[in-house]
């Protein structure tokens, strides 16, 4: 994404944000989490993995998700899917903001919640729990369905150098 289409999303964002703030009855801190699934290990040996959902904030406010632990692997960060020069790759993303009173997909190819280091690989038909941590939302838990191989997914095992 760039930066310019980045800068209208915010200037976007900021305008909802105005609206709604002056709308009665409006709470703030309500991330809702919808889809929620992962996909499963194509290995035995795989040792990262990839979560995907929508994230919907109904509240006033924009809100960030900072944080995100699980008790599937040592490590969950967002990562961005992009494409550099026709070759697919990834870059972690700090901080994702979700837009007053609009969301987020994170789906094959784009944002993704990355695992890295699985305790075990994820088996279909298997759930795995993450718990979310938003500036504003404070802490949600989320329960992911592990499904088939995203053929399309924008990244290959081991690539984080894992
Ligand atoms: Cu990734």
């Amino acid at each position: 994404m760039s930066k310019l289409v980045l800068e209208f999303f915010a200037a976007t964002a900021l305008t909802l944000g105005a609206i709604l703030a002056l709308t009665p009855g409006v709470l703030a801190n309500d991330v809702k989490v919808m889809g929620a699934f992962a996909r499963a290990s194509a290995m035995p040996a795989a040792k990262t993995g990839a979560v995907y959902m929508t994230l919907t904030n109904q509240g006033a406010a924009p809100d960030r998700l900072l944080a995100i632990t699980t008790d599937a692997a040592l490590t969950a960060e967002v990562h961005e899917g992009l494409m550099e020069n026709s070759v697919a790759k990834m870059r972690p993303v700090e901080t994702l903001e979700i837009p007053a009173g609009g969301s987020v997909d994170l789906k094959p190819g784009g944002f993704h919640i990355m695992l890295g280091s699985l305790k075990a690989p994820l088996k279909k038909g298997d759930m795995i729990m993450l718990r979310l941590k938003f500036e504003r939302a404070g802490m949600v838990d989320v329960m992911a369905n592990v499904g088939d191989l995203a053929e399309d997914h924008a990244h290959t095992e081991g690539s984080t150098g894992n």
